[in-house]
């Protein structure tokens, strides 16, 4: 396990804001930024969030780390600054070096999921924790970073209508003003619900270059979307729109971005292996926030890499697009 860390070089002053220096990351308040994050944020310069239970949860090592990395260096081609967000030892990080990347990457289980709830008792315990949506937004919110990219939301679990198996993903869309870049769900949930469930939290969600809701491997969902943009700015500008309600009025923005028509054609063999992966999730009593991961790990196992290859080609497009569209909120007059 990689866990040095690299002193920053020459020591950064930001007493002004209260800000320290630690283990080469900037402290300040509760949370610890890389430096390149901290210096594009007092620059105000446009900083897209990155989760990381992706990382530990969603994809198997090394692609993870790889995937990680590009994923970043996307970031960077299009003139954003990413922001990769984890705990590490129990202090929540905005912006990660390569070795932190490495540990939440290689750690396996002993790196915790952590969705929203869960924050408090990794941060008490002094844990490793891969940060969801949900958890990735309120710090996201909390360092002053409005634009987020991932792969899939969570949702509404088929059968959520009697197990209450609902992602804190879509309650933190209705409590803080972060604009999620995504692929929309995969239909190892039930998207229909996932959208009522969105509507009923009074969420803005809008379907970029299409007028359905995109359904991760799929580019039809079946389910129009309430709002539809068709560039970065149009994207930048419902953001805006929605942040100008302020703080009792809209919370955060959902961008569904579907997958490019060349890459959907694996997409009937991975919907057979859902299902296949949920009778199985089913059969062997897989609950709670392990559902997710399992059916992740199965699905791609089913498929011999096929979804995985689509992931992670996914998270990549969608990284590129909401570079652009916080370049462009950056823009706006
Ligand atoms: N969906 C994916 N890939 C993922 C996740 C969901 O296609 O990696 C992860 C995200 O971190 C998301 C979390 O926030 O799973 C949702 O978990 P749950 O269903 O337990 O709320
Ligand atoms: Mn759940």
């Amino acid at each position: 396990m990689v866990e040095e860390e690299e002193e920053a070089s020459g020591r950064l002053d930001f007493g002004e804001q209260g800000a320290g220096s630690v283990e080469g990351s900037v402290e300040h308040g509760l949370l610890r930024y890389s430096p390149e994050v901290w210096n594009a944020l007092q620059a105000r310069a446009p900083v897209v969030a990155l989760e990381s239970t992706i990382i530990s949860h969603g994809m198997p090592f090394p692609q993870n780390l790889e995937t990680a990395l590009q994923v970043e260096a996307i970031i960077r081609e299009h003139g954003a600054t990413p922001a990769t967000i984890a705990v590490l030892d129990g202090h929540p990080h905005i912006g990660l070096t390569l070795a932190q990347l490495h540990r939440i990457a290689s750690g396996g289980r002993r790196v915790r999921k952590t969705s929203r709830r869960d924050l408090p008792a990794v941060m008490a315990s002094r844990a490793d924790g891969a940060t969801t949506v949900s958890a990735t937004m309120l710090l996201a919110s909390q360092a002053g970073i409005p634009f987020f990219v991932t792969g899939g939301l969570g949702g509404v679990h088929r059968g959520g209508e009697v197990s209450m198996d609902v992602s804190a993903d879509l309650i933190e869309l209705s409590r803080t003003p972060v604009a999620v870049v995504c692929a929309g769900a995969k239909t190892v949930l039930d998207i229909p619900r996932t959208l009522e469930v969105l509507e009923t939290q009074g969420v803005c969600v809008a379907a970029y270059g299409a007028d359905e809701f995109p359904a991760f491997f799929a580019r039809s969902s079946g389910c129009r979307a309430p709002a539809r943009v068709d560039s970065p700015a149009q994207a930048a500008a419902l953001a805006r729109a929605a942040w100008s309600l302020g703080p009792t009025g809209f919370c955060g923005v959902l961008i569904g971005v579907p997958i490019p028509a060349e890459h959907e054609a694996q997409g009937a063999a991975i919907e057979r292996a859902i299902k296949a992966a949920l009778g199985e999730a089913e059969s062997s009593g897989v609950s709670g926030s392990d559902v997710t991961p399992f059916l992740l790990k199965r699905v791609a196992e089913l498929t011999g890499g096929a979804s995985l290859a689509a992931n992670i080609m996914l998270i990549k497009h969608n990284a590129a697009i909401g570079a652009q569209i916080a370049v462009a909120y950056h823009a706006l007059p």
